[in-house]
C-alpha cells in the first residue's frame, strides 16, 4: 500500500514538473517574440549618410554617394534616387554632406527625407 502511494506521488511529481517545464518554455518563447523585435514593425527606416553628387530638379532625382543603408540592405555606393518631394532638392547642391532616409517605393529607391549637415 505504501508503495502504491509512493508511486502515485512520483507520478504526480513527474506530471507537475512536466507541466512546469512546458509553461516555462512557452513563457520564454513568447518573451522572445514580442518585445521590440527589430524585424517585424512596418519597415523601420534608418538615417544614412551621403554626399550629394548631382541634383536633377526637372527629373526629381538626386545622385548620392551614400554609406550603408541598413533598412535596404545596401552597401555604400553612388546611385540615383527618386525623391518623395521635389522640394527636397531646393537648396541641395553637389558636394553637400547630407543625412537622409530612403526606402523602396513601387520598385524605385526613393529619398523620404534629406537634411544637409554642416
Ligand atoms: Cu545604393
Amino acid at each position: 500500500m505504501k508503495k502504491l502511494i509512493f508511486m502515485t506521488l512520483i507520478g504526480l511529481l513527474t506530471i507537475c514538473s512536466h507541466v512546469t517545464a512546458q509553461t516555462t518554455k512557452e513563457t520564454t518563447g513568447t518573451a522572445n517574440v514580442s518585445p521590440g523585435s527589430p524585424t517585424s514593425p512596418v519597415s523601420q527606416v534608418e538615417t544614412s549618410e551621403a554626399e550629394v553628387r548631382k541634383v536633377d530638379l526637372s527629373a526629381g532625382k538626386v545622385t548620392l554617394r551614400h554609406g550603408e543603408i541598413k533598412n535596404l540592405g545596401m552597401p555604400p555606393m553612388t546611385m540615383v534616387f527618386q525623391v518623395k518631394d521635389r522640394a527636397f532638392l531646393n537648396g541641395l547642391k553637389a558636394g553637400d554632406s547630407v543625412k537622409f532616409t530612403a526606402d523602396k517605393i513601387k520598385g524605385a529607391y526613393t529619398v523620404l527625407s534629406i537634411e544637409v549637415v554642416q
